[in-house]
C-alpha cells in the first residue's frame, strides 16, 4: 500500500496524485482579502442602463432594513425578543435575492434571512413572530409562499430542493430560493440538497 505524506515531499503543497495544493496550508492572504477597491456600482456603464425609480426603490429597501436590524437587536435588549439575528451590512444581499423572485416562487430563509422575508411581501412584525418564541411563524407559509426562518443549520436546503422538484413534477414553472451562512455549508443537509437538487434537475437557487 502506498502511503501518501506530505511530510517527505520538498513542496508540502504537492502530493502525488492529489490536487496541488490540498494539502499544505494556505499562506498568500491575497486571496482572502476584499480588493483595496470597493466594488462601484453608482456612475458605471451598467448602472447607468438601470431604470432611476427601482435603484431608488431599492436603496429605500436597504436603508428601511438597516433600521429594522437597529430596531429588532433594540427589542432583544428589552426582552422583548427572544433573539434576532440581524444582517448589518448584507442587507443588499438577501432583499435583492427575495425581489428577484417571481410571487409563485418559493424562499426558503434561515435565522438571519428577516429582511428578505419582508422584502417578499411579509407584514415586518409578523415577520418577528418566531424569534419572539411563539410556536407558529406569524405569517400564512403557503400564502406568501415563503417558509418559516429556519434555525436548525441548512435543513431549508432539502426542504428547498424537494419543494422544486415536486413543482418540476406537477409541471409548475416554480423556482425554490434557500438562503444560508457559509458555516451551514458544513452541514449535511446542504450536500445531501446540492446532490438531489442535481441529479433531479431541480429548479433551486442556492445563495
Ligand atoms: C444543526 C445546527 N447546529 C448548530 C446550530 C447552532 N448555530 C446557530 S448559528 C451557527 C453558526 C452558523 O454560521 P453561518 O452558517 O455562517 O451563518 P451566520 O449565522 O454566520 O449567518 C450555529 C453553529 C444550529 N442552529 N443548528
Amino acid at each position: 500500500m502506498t502511503v501518501l505524506d506530505h511530510r517527505d515531499q520538498a513542496d508540502p503543497g504537492v502530493v502525488p496524485g492529489w490536487l496541488p495544493g490540498a494539502t499544505a496550508p494556505r499562506t498568500d492572504p491575497a486571496p482572502l482579502l476584499p480588493d483595496d477597491e470597493p466594488l462601484r456600482v453608482l456612475g458605471t456603464p451598467a448602472a447607468d442602463k438601470a431604470d432611476p425609480a427601482l435603484l431608488r426603490e431599492l436603496y429605500r429597501r436597504l436603508v428601511a432594513g438597516r433600521r429594522y436590524n437597529q430596531q429588532a437587536t433594540t427589542l432583544t435588549k428589552q426582552g422583548r425578543l427572544a433573539v434576532y439575528p440581524a444582517s448589518t451590512g448584507q442587507e443588499a444581499c438577501q432583499i435583492a435575492a427575495a425581489l428577484a423572485l417571481r410571487s409563485d416562487d418559493w424562499l426558503f430563509p434561515s435565522y438571519r434571512d428577516t429582511l428578505a422575508v419582508v422584502a417578499r411581501g411579509v407584514d415586518p412584525l409578523e415577520a418577528l413572530t418566531l424569534l419572539r418564541g411563539n410556536a407558529h411563524t406569524g405569517y400564512d407559509p403557503r400564502a406568501t409562499r415563503t417558509a418559516p426562518l429556519c434555525t436548525p443549520l441548512a435543513t431549508q436546503v432539502p426542504h428547498a430542493v424537494g419543494l422544486a422538484h415536486a413543482a418540476r413534477l406537477a409541471g409548475d414553472d416554480t423556482v425554490a430560493l434557500a438562503l444560508l451562512g457559509d458555516g451551514g455549508t458544513s452541514e449535511g443537509d446542504f450536500h445531501e440538497g446540492l446532490n438531489f437538487a442535481a441529479v433531479l434537475h431541480a429548479p433551486v437557487v442556492f445563495l
